[in-house]
């Protein structure tokens, strides 16, 4: 490396891609944005799959190492054929994010249907079964990521509405109940001829550091290429994640990988999980180009500090 390249932040793992569409034993386009968790030891994947019509479906897998994935034989979560759900489902499911709240496993999803895309809230407690609890949105909201603890005996969570007017920003809102929401007020908007002036979105389960929250999101830049997809990190406080400690102002992962620069939508590297570890680093999870599954490791410390040191304004 030449002494003007800055270490990679983010540590690609060397097997990468992690998961394709060729070990998923049922027919599918892809493999892409994954939330995942560790429990019990053992590291679960729920991966997003688009069906050979373009719509989408939800699949698991299990791995010891974080690394090397076994898929279930049969997908995870398909739409609902019925009632509300069945109406909203209707184009598929996609994009979930797991967040652990005690015993359960929460897991929100994107809902799409003619009426828009909403966000559906799921529970498991073993991943053996998934029950859906609600729709938690109104039409237009999408990447909704659980705070995994209350902050003042309510629910919190980060969700991005979709706006013609302002720049599509980084929001935060409020439940006693896990289903009704409110209270929302914006935290972070794209910072302008940014990397992220475009749109930004929440993208893994926010995780608790010495720090504050770490919440590693993307941000996308539109060129005359199309728009390039790229991970960044937020800091937010401890006691009241509304608070943000810093918006590091360079990116963290961008597209690099052949796999990450050409794919089902090129130049997109897009996380909906991270992991963090005992030994102070964090394996994060992203898809690449929309069609594959990468995973990449980074330190923790490296991550606040970025936030920390060179902060972008982050309104
Ligand atoms: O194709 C890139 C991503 O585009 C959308 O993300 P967002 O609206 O947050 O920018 C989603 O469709 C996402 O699934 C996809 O990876």
């Amino acid at each position: 490396m030449s002494p003007k390249e800055r270490e990679p932040v983010v540590k690609r793992y060397a097997g990468n891609p992690i998961l394709t569409r060729d070990d998923v034993p049922y027919p599918v386009a892809t493999v892409h944005n994954a939330g995942v968790v560790k429990a019990d030891g053992r590291y679960i994947m729920i991966f997003r799959s688009h069906l050979l019509n373009g719509r989408s479906i939800l699949g698991m897998a299990e791995s010891a190492d974080g690394y090397k994935f076994k898929v279930r034989p049969e997908p995870f979560m398909t739409p609902s054929r019925d009632g509300v759900l069945g109406e909203y489902e209707e184009y598929g499911v996609e994009d979930p994010r797991i967040c652990r709240i005690d015993d359960d496993f929460l897991i929100t999803y994107s809902a799409y249907s003619r009426h828009g895309v909403r966000i559906g809230l799921a529970r498991t407690r073993d991943f053996g079964s998934v029950e859906r609890i609600s729709l938690i949105t109104q039409a237009d909201l999408r990447n909704v990521v659980l705070f995994p603890q209350k902050f003042g005996g309510r629910y919190v969570r980060l969700d991005r509405p979709h706006s013609e007017i302002s720049p599509w920003s980084m929001w935060i809102s409020y439940s006693p109940d896990l289903v009704h929401w409110g209270d929302s007020k914006v935290i972070v908007k794209p910072a302008g001829y940014h990397w992220d002036e475009m749109k930004i979105g929440p993208g893994a389960t926010p995780f608790r550091t010495e720090s504050g929250w770490l919440n590693i999101y993307h941000g996308v830049f539109r060129t005359m290429d199309g728009a390039v997809y790229r991970l960044g990190v937020i800091l937010h406080d401890l006691h009241d994640p509304s608070r943000i400690l810093g918006v590091a102002d360079e990116w963290i992962l961008q597209p690099e990988d052949p796999w990450e620069v050409t794919g089902y939508v090129h130049n997109v590297v897009f996380s909906c999980g991270a992991v963090p570890e005992e030994d102070g680093t964090v394996k994060i999870y992203w898809g690449g180009a929309d069609k594959v599954m990468c995973a990449g490791t980074a330190r923790i410390s490296d991550l606040a500090a970025m936030c920390l040191e060179k902060s972008r304004s982050p309104m």
